[in-house]
């Protein structure tokens, strides 16, 4: 038994038991049931509504009020006057849509025990087997096998079901949709279709067509159409082909054609047989996946079923399933997240409900960037891409609500976005008059360039977006009267309410770090191109005043410009947004005053939380270099409270922030790097005393491997894209060399 391997003795029975297959594109949650197999289907661009642009001109004319009343402390009269006027309209936004279910009806059961499910993470293929009952005792029994993968090189889903014996195989096949369609009338015996329009939502008319293509490759036996269903008779295999195509071309053009791109990838796999399509997938897969691998430890504990390892995580004693969780972490990156796509959403590709949670949107207030705090580090930078695109995207659906909402050059994003782009400020004012979404992502790009050694090419293509969001800023920042300092307002420190009956505020912490971020990675971009854009000035003239960190009457780092910490309603609030400065920032060093008085918040704040919250968590006590306080939060994470059966996160309910910021959190356990200096083992664990990681990437472009024991290196391997200068550390002991372009190095630690 393998270390990259979910299994199971039973089929799904709940969708967060079923296990994710997906190529950035399609998604399929598979059910793996014995009487009746079940596809459950996405595709990333099936949303709710059509192009829009939800700006309010009622918004600017109002602004001024809003903000006077904010300095002003009358924190409930602005937030109330806010919520009249300011919000976007409508003040919601489209959601992320399920395509439809596939099911395979073969009526029968399994041998009691005979049964068991897989997703392997290596070949990204799942897999269940069972014996039929009543086909003999002992050896003899008719056993049955099933696979299936969705394919990023034919950009198809695949499945493929065969009996030990020829001739045995019989079942029906049948598709519906929870969106509007029906299936396409017609004879043929091999093809199933269903042609569809996506739901208008809040006011905004749904405007995607999108169509679903079912194909059936019969090894032996026969086939008849009934009706709808395709009827499937004593075969010896079968392979399925699914595909879905919609009319999504940009976020303001849906004028694609479905049937025509259905139509189109028929043909591209018409001629490949099963056994060339699963090559293809696997080859495509394990390019990204085999870059990493992780060991932790592996005992007894680890050969058990993976939902009795998760109920099991407490006791302590199954290492592998923290190494597991990594890769599965970057697995779901694979599969949800690719060059072409769009980015991993709040859950991912993967959703049933035409009525999500959150909409199943991206979140910009933490969700969507701690989706994107794995891909760097995990050596799947091209996963991170659809974060770029989309950002370039916001550069201009931004704009015009940046003019229309606050009279300002630039491009903003507040707390949400969606397929089609939307930057308003939405859902109320208490969470979403926030107007620094735009510069967390951009300083999220920033640090994606430093891992990336800052490749010019990225950084040339990074700079409108930097320029764009830094314009915006300095437009909207505002004189705190009796200071020199400037500070955003209206704001929020993401979504707590302070002690005056309100989130709204000026110049909340997290506002002041993202803003220095993003002033520097414009600085820092336009230094290395050797820009001499006059903005240079007004920026470096702008980060002087901005507000510096507070330390409260608690010791703690301050949330807000007053010490309101500890009188809030919600003290042990989910988000920790101050602590942004401490991860994923830098602004704040280990080790430090400011360090410690974050500290000091994070105990404030405690341990437990939504699944993202712990996800963050784990990620801050790594940075404080408190492995054993760290793992104590893991385990929280990998409990039955916080993970479900299929190991997908649980906010509750399932959200895969948390998937990939605990996966992060494990690695950010492992090695670390700042300025030029790579930090091995700052976070160790009494339980991970031995180990071993190939391949984890740190900034600068560089690959690292190391092994470790009795929680010390001893050996330590580092492989750059480009001749530079590191500094390597462990505890006490630290070096410095020179790497040279593309040799692999390996340093011993004095
Ligand atoms: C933010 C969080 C919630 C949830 C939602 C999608 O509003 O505060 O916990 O994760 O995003």
């Amino acid at each position: 038994m393998h270390n990259s391997e979910l299994w199971y003795r039973a089929p799904a029975r709940e969708w967060t038991d079923a296990l994710p297959l997906g190529n950035g594109r399609l998604g399929a949650m598979v059910f793996g049931g014995v009487g009746r197999e079940e596809f459950q289907l996405n595709e990333s661009t099936l949303w709710s509504g059509g192009p829009y642009q939800p700006t309010n001109p009622e918004a600017r004319p109002n602004l001024a009020a809003v903000r006077e009343l904010i300095l002003a402390g009358r924190y409930a009269e602005a937030e109330a006057l806010a919520n009249q006027h300011s919000m976007a309209v409508p003040h919601l936004q489209m959601s992320y849509q399920p395509a439809g279910n596939l099911f395979l009806d073969f009526g029968h059961e399994a041998v009691a025990g005979s049964y068991r499910r897989t997703l392997d993470l290596d070949t990204a293929i799942a897999h269940s087997r069972y014996i039929l009952l009543g086909t003999g005792i002992g050896g003899d029994g008719l056993s049955f096998k099933r696979e299936a993968f969705a394919s990023a090189a034919d950009d198809v889903l695949v499945t493929r079901i065969g009996g030990s014996r020829p001739g045995t195989l019989t079942f029906e096949i049948w598709l519906d949709s929870p969106q509007l369609g029906a299936i396409v009338p017609g004879e043929a015996t091999t093809r199933l279709d269903f042609s569809g329009q996506n739901f208008g939502k809040h006011g905004i008319a749904g405007q995607l067509r999108f169509g679903i293509g079912v194909d059936l490759r019969l090894e032996g036996g026969s086939c008849e159409r009934r009706g709808n269903r395709l009827l499937v008779r004593d075969a010896d295999a079968a392979v399925i082909i699914v595909d879905i195509a919609t009319s999504f071309r940009r976020f303001d053009d849906v004028s694609g054609d479905p049937a025509g791109l259905l139509a189109a990838r028929r043909s591209a796999v018409a001629g490949k047989s099963y056994e060339d399509l699963r090559a293809a997938h696997v080859a495509e897969h394990q390019r990204l996946f085999q870059r990493l691998s992780i060991n932790l430890g592996r005992t007894p504990a680890a050969d058990l079923p993976t939902d009795e390892r998760i109920a099991n995580f407490a006791n302590g004693d199954d290492q592998a399933l923290a190494a597991l969780y990594v890769q599965y972490g970057r697995y779901l990156m694979i599969a949800s997240s690719r060059p072409g796509t769009q980015p991993a959403n709040l859950q991912g590709i993967w959703n049933k409900e035409t009525r999500p949670p959150w909409g199943s949107k991206y979140t910009t207030n933490i969700n969507l960037q701690m989706n994107y705090w794995l891909p760097d580090a995990a050596n799947l930078a091209e996963c991170f891409e659809p974060l770029l695109a989309l950002a370039e995207d916001l550069t201009v659906t931004g704009a015009e609500m940046a003019r229309v909402h606050y009279g300002a050059r630039g491009w903003v994003l507040h707390h949400n976005t969606d397929l089609w782009r939307a930057t308003g400020p939405v859902d109320g004012a208490q969470w979403g008059l926030w107007p620094t979404g735009g510069a967390w992502l951009c300083a999220q790009l920033w640090d994606h360039a430093e891992f990336a050694g800052r490749a010019v090419a990225l950084v040339r293509r990074l700079l409108p977006v930097l320029t764009g969001a830094t314009r915006f800023i300095l437009d909207i920042l505002q004189p705190l009267s009796g200071t020199n300092h400037l500070v955003t307002v209206p704001s929020l420190s993401p979504e707590n309410v302070h002690p005056h009956g309100a989130a709204i505020c000026a110049g909340p912490t997290m506002d002041n770090q993202l803003i220095r971020d993003l002033f520097d990675a414009y600085l820092a971009a336009t230094s290395q191109l050797g820009e001499t854009d006059p903005m240079r000035d007004e920026v470096a003239a702008a980060r002087e005043r901005l507000v510096p960190h507070r330390i409260g009457a608690a010791g703690q780092l301050q949330e807000w410009l007053e010490d309101w910490d500890m009188d809030v309603p919600e003290i042990h609030h989910r988000h920790v947004s101050h602590l942004y400065g401490l991860y994923p920032s830098q602004q704040i060093e280990p080790g430090t005053t400011l360090a410690k008085a974050a500290q000091r918040s994070l105990e404030i704040r405690g341990d437990n939380a939504t699944g993202w919250g712990i996800g963050w968590r784990i990620n801050l006590w790594a940075r404080l270099g408190d492995g054993n306080h760290a793992h104590d939060v893991l385990a929280l994470l990998l409990s039955p409270d916080r993970s479900y059966t299929n190991l997908f996160d649980a906010h509750p309910p399932f959200q895969i922030d948390g998937n990939f910021g605990g996966a992060a959190g494990i690695l950010e356990m492992l090695v670390q790097s700042r300025n030029a200096e790579i930090i091995l083992l700052p976070a160790l664990p009494d339980q991970w005393t031995e180990g071993s990681i190939r391949g984890v990437r740190v900034r600068g472009g560089i690959e690292v491997d190391l092994q470790w024991s009795g929680g010390r290196c001893t050996l330590v391997g580092l492989r750059s894209g480009t001749m530079q200068q590191v500094i390597v550390s462990e505890a006490g002991r630290r070096v410095e060399i020179t790497l040279q372009a593309g040799v692999a190095t390996e340093i011993a630690l004095r």
